[in-house]
């Protein structure tokens, strides 16, 4: 790729990739209350939500360097329609679920949209600015205008962020990839209910040379920015209470 003032190496595996900041998007997969707190989907299926707490703070500091930086910053949400028209019954009807999408549960109806667990956690709520992507499937690229918008703002590499990594993250990963897009995922940035799943998934997108993508770290990204970027993202964290 041609090298620009805004372009940075960034150490990953299974190598280092020169990434140009102005064509770099973050995107933050599911980082929802239905996924990360009790009484949503993720604990209906009968998960342990707490082992996706752990990605929470480095995300923070990444989303928070990414605005020091003014990189585009997409959020998305699995959830569906309150009328579930966009949800297809064989979703529904999978497993053994306590509770089933759009039940009634403490935080409202179960993966619906415009209720208290589909949307994000606090510590990463997107700014009014910042892009929402609201999509049916566990691919953010599945019955979205993601792609539209990635190619509005002439993206051409994603970092990725979110939960789970073996489901929404890995399914966005090979989406992207197809698209032609680079995407680096960060693994301290994304987390499973099953820690084994987590590294599997991983090693997944950047096994065979990087089949998928790569993989680097929030402390990697900050790394790659400038001390200018890095200076501003230190003060956001103090404010977020995210420093690590
Ligand atoms: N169940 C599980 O691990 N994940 C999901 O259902 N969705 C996402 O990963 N966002």
């Amino acid at each position: 790729m041609a090298t620009s003032a805004t372009t940075r190496l960034l150490d990953a595996e299974p190598q280092p990739i020169e990434l140009d900041w102005a064509a770099t998007a973050l995107v933050i997969i599911d980082m929802q209350r239905d996924f990360l707190e009790p009484g949503g989907f993720g604990e209906t299926l009968g998960n342990d939500v707490s082992q996706l707490a752990r990605a929470v703070a480095p995300c923070a500091s990444v989303l928070a360097a990414a605005r020091a930086a003014g990189m585009l910053v997409v959020h998305t949400r699995e959830g569906h329609l309150p009328d579930l028209s966009d949800a297809p019954p064989a979703k529904i009807a999978r497993g053994a679920p306590s509770r089933r999408i759009g039940d009634p549960g403490p935080m409202g109806r179960i993966l619906i949209r415009g209720e208290a667990g589909h949307d994000f956690i606090p510590e990463l709520y997107p700014l009014d600015d910042e892009i929402v992507i609201d999509k049916p499937g566990k691919g953010a690229f599945y019955a979205t205008d993601l792609g539209e918008i990635l190619q509005n703002f002439g993206i051409a590499n994603l970092l990725v962020c979110g939960v789970t990594t073996e489901v929404c993250v890995n399914t966005t990963v090979r989406e992207v990839n197809d698209r032609g897009y680079r995407c680096v995922v960060l693994a301290d940035c994304c987390a499973s209910y099953f820690p084994e799943f987590h590294e599997m998934g991983l090693n997944m997108i950047k096994a065979q040379g990087g089949i998928f993508g790569w993989v680097s770290s929030s402390a990697a990204v900050r790394a790659a920015m400038t001390p200018e970027i890095l200076a501003t993202e230190t003060s956001n964290q103090r404010t977020v209470g995210a420093a690590q």
